[in-house]
């Protein structure tokens, strides 16, 4: 008798636990989904911070002199009218220093070069430089009559083209092919149809600052995955040779499981991964 009475206690307290758990777990996800996208978000300072930072591990260098550059790039001006000379006391603070046959440019292929960039010592890229390394990854502009930088709401691509971002990388890019030498490596995409194209920043600025009395060639690793939509033969790269008069040219098929390969195996030397 006394069981029985005690059934719809022990079902209503069952009951209070499953629904305490269940609100437990939904405001476990709304925190989440509310703090994750909050935290990966730059705010200015956060830029600031992030610039600095990465800036320090450089060393040798005044940062905050190097920040005041960047920043006056940008700061107070509309940001569909930056062009890439804004940025030119910039590359005066940083310069790039050459480092003759280790250079890698790369074009649609970001992921594999970098991954394989960070794994092995062999190439220098553009974001392992202090300049390409500080502003990696970040969005930035100003506004008309502000002081401030903000890091939401610029204007991207679609908008407008002299925007404080790709104008950076525009400059930053000529810079770094300024100083291309001796032999030089291009890491182009095999799945795409044109893996080199005209209007990319590798087609449309650095190949056209690469310069022959301080260059001898340009070879080309054309990273193939299990179906490749172009090979050495394609046509867009029969174009890139044109562009380079005096400068000697090769191209060869990689599979992107070859590169990765390499990249986990440092003891291979860095000539042997393709
Ligand atoms: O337009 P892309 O490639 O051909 O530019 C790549 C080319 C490389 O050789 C680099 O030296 O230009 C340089 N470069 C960067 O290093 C870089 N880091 C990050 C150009 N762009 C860079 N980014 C961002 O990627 C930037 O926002 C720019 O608009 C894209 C270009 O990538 P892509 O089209 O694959």
């Amino acid at each position: 008798m006394e069981h029985e009475a005690s059934r719809p206690v022990e079902k209503t307290r069952r009951r209070r636990c499953v629904l305490i758990s269940v609100a437990v777990c939904l405001l476990v996800v709304v925190v989440l989904a509310v703090a994750l996208p909050l935290a990966h978000r730059q705010t200015p300072d956060k830029l600031k911070a992030t610039f600095t930072e990465r800036c320090e591990a450089f060393k040798g260098y005044d940062c905050g002199k190097i920040w005041d550059a960047f920043t006056q790039a940008y700061v107070g001006r509309d940001p569909c009218k930056v062009p890439m000379e804004a940025y030119d006391p910039l590359i005066a603070a940083a310069p790039f220093k050459p480092a003759c046959n280790r250079m890698m440019f790369w074009s649609k292929t970001k992921d594999v070069v970098h991954d394989f960039t960070s794994k092995r010592d062999c190439f220098i890229t553009l974001e392992d430089t202090l300049l390409g390394s500080v502003l990696d990854g970040l969005t930035w502009c100003g506004k008309e009559g502000s002081k401030e930088t903000f890091t939401t709401d610029c204007p991207g691509w679609t908008e407008c083209e002299n925007n404080p971002v790709r104008s950076f990388w525009n400059r930053a890019s000529a810079a770094f092919a300024d100083v291309a030498c001796g032999d030089v490596t291009a890491m182009l995409n095999g799945s795409i149809s044109t893996p080199f194209s005209s209007a990319s920043i590798f087609g449309s600025i650095e190949v056209k600052r690469f310069n022959a009395t301080m260059m001898r060639s340009l070879n080309v690793v054309l990273v193939t995955q299990k179906n490749p939509v172009a090979n050495c033969e394609n046509a867009s790269l029969k174009d890139l040779q044109k562009e380079l008069d005096g400068i000697k040219y090769t191209c060869k098929e990689v599979a992107e499981s070859q590169i990765q390969e390499c990249s986990s195996k440092p003891e291979k030397p860095c000539g042997a991964c393709w």
